[in-house]
């Protein structure tokens, strides 16, 4: 109960901010995107993870709030760094069903003028239970209208079968990170990696691999076609003006 309270007064009080995570090209490791990670500035006991909250922050119907504010700071972020003479590139943000629900998401998009190509949406697999919703579609018709990317996160590790996935067409699959972390120790579960991406290739859907922890998996899952990848081996998240600095140095 005091957690809920304290998130939303940290709502109204403008707490809540993002860090980001590089995601490089896997054959040239150029800067490709930017994961936007939501982080809470608690007042007593500093920089919160999402782990802390998110339970709660689910159960009092706070999660669409969130994603919003993360998706205005993120492209406040971006407005600022373009200003600084920084290349920055695509943002992903982490979308919850929630806020996939909302009538009023593709016209909340369209007044805040995204520019195409700039803005990924990262929806886990829990999709799959809606696709019959005439808004969750209407929205992901609206999304990739605006030239928003959608992306599959945590891909499997859901209950969604892989034809209702397809039929979003989504631009990239993100292998979820437990799969990542066993490659360089089983090669069922590179063969299995390297069966996503075949799907992946033959669809027209690119693949990123997150979690990545080595440069030594990160070299495996380069050779198994990953286009892109994420991880603690490559970047950890940081906060906007250390990942400016980043940038500056790319
Ligand atoms: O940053 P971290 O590793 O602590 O994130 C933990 C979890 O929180 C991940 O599953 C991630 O998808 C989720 N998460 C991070 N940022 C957001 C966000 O802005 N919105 C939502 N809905 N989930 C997020
Ligand atoms: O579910 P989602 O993909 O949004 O979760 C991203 C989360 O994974 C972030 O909170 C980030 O902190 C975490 N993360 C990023 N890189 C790594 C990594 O290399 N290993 C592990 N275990 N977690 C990572
Ligand atoms: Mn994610
Ligand atoms: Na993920």
């Amino acid at each position: 109960k005091r957690l809920a309270d304290e998130i939303l007064t940290g709502i109204e009080e403008n707490q809540f901010t993002a860090h980001y995570q590089q995601q490089f090209d896997a054959s040239t490791r150029e800067l490709v995107g930017l994961e936007a990670l939501l982080r809470w500035n608690h007042p007593t006991e500093g920089l919160l993870v999402p782990a802390r909250f998110m339970e709660v922050a689910e159960d009092i119907n706070a999660l669409p709030t969130l994603d919003h504010m993360v998706l205005e700071t993120a492209l406040a972020h971006r407005r600022r760094w373009c200003s600084a003479g920084l290349r920055v590139p695509r943002i992903a943000v982490n979308v919850s069903m929630g806020r996939l629900r909302d009538e009023r998401l593709a016209d909340m998009l369209r007044a805040m003028a995204i520019e195409p190509g700039t803005l990924s949406f990262e929806l886990t697999e829990a999709i799959y239970l809606d696709e019959s919703d005439e808004v969750v579609c209407d929205n992901i018709r609206g999304i990739k209208d605006l030239g928003i990317d959608i992306e599959i996160d945590d891909f499997g590790t859901g209950y969604a079968s892989i034809v209702s996935l397809m039929r979003l067409q989504p631009t990239r699959l993100k292998i979820a990170s437990q799969l990542t972390a066993a490659v360089s120790t089983s090669s069922a579960q590179r063969q299995l990696i390297r069966s996503i991406v075949e799907i992946g290739r033959t669809q027209g859907i690119g693949v990123v691999a997150e979690g990545v922890e080595t440069l030594e998996q990160a070299h495996i899952l380069t050779e198994l076609g990953c286009q892109t990848l994420q991880g603690y081996a490559l970047g950890r998240p940081a906060d906007a003006d250390e990942m400016a600095r980043l940038m500056i140095e790319e």
